[in-house]
């Protein structure tokens, strides 16, 4: 297992739309493997594949509070079957927009299919937390970022200081 560097927006691959996967072989679990390990160690609660620059159908969500006694979700191809009319707002932060939070309203609950690590397919019904990381991650398969529903305004000015977090970041690899 291994670490990848998490993608900082603005970058175009954030903005496009992932492929679906035909096969779930070593490989695929391998990387899946280096995702967890991704998000654990940022520390995040979920992580989907185009942020570690991977336009594969791939998330891995852990919201248990606890990290010792670690719960991993694991979706291949995730599909959103139901999204109920009662929504809720949780402040969302995103590992590819580092230190910017915005309350955000989505259904409160969902249910999706998808395929395990097993390569089983499989059904599963969220409230709370995980019903609005479930959405947060399937959007970025989409190529939506959580900034896309605040007003123009606050979502330019979030892009202006991670252009200049960037570059403050580019001088100090140089
Ligand atoms: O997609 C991502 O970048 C991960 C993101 C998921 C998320 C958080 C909050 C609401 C919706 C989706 C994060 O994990 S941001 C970091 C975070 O929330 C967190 C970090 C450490 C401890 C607890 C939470
Ligand atoms: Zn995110």
């Amino acid at each position: 297992m291994s670490q990848r560097k998490i993608v900082i927006e603005p970058d175009p691959i954030l903005r496009e739309k992932s492929s679906t996967l035909e096969k779930v072989d070593y490989e695929l679990r391998s990387l899946l493997d280096d995702m967890l390990e991704t998000m654990y160690a940022a520390p995040g609660i979920g992580l989907a594949a185009v942020q570690v620059g991977i336009l594969k159908r791939l998330i891995v969500i852990d919201i248990s509070k606890d990290k010792e006694k670690k719960n991993p979700l694991i979706l291949i191809n995730p599909e959103i079957i139901f999204r109920s009319k009662n929504t809720s707002v949780y402040e969302e932060g995103c590992l590819s927009l580092p230190g910017h939070y915005a309350e955000i309203e989505r259904p409160a609950e969902c249910q999706i299919k998808f395929i395990d690590y097993d390569g089983k397919a499989r059904e599963l019904k969220a409230n709370g937390l995980l019903a609005t990381c479930i959405q947060h991650e399937i959007d970025h398969l989409n190529g939506v970022l959580f900034i896309d529903y605040l007003s123009k305004l606050k979502k330019d000015m979030i892009v202006k200081k991670l252009v200049k977090h960037k570059k403050e970041l580019n001088k100090v690899i140089l």
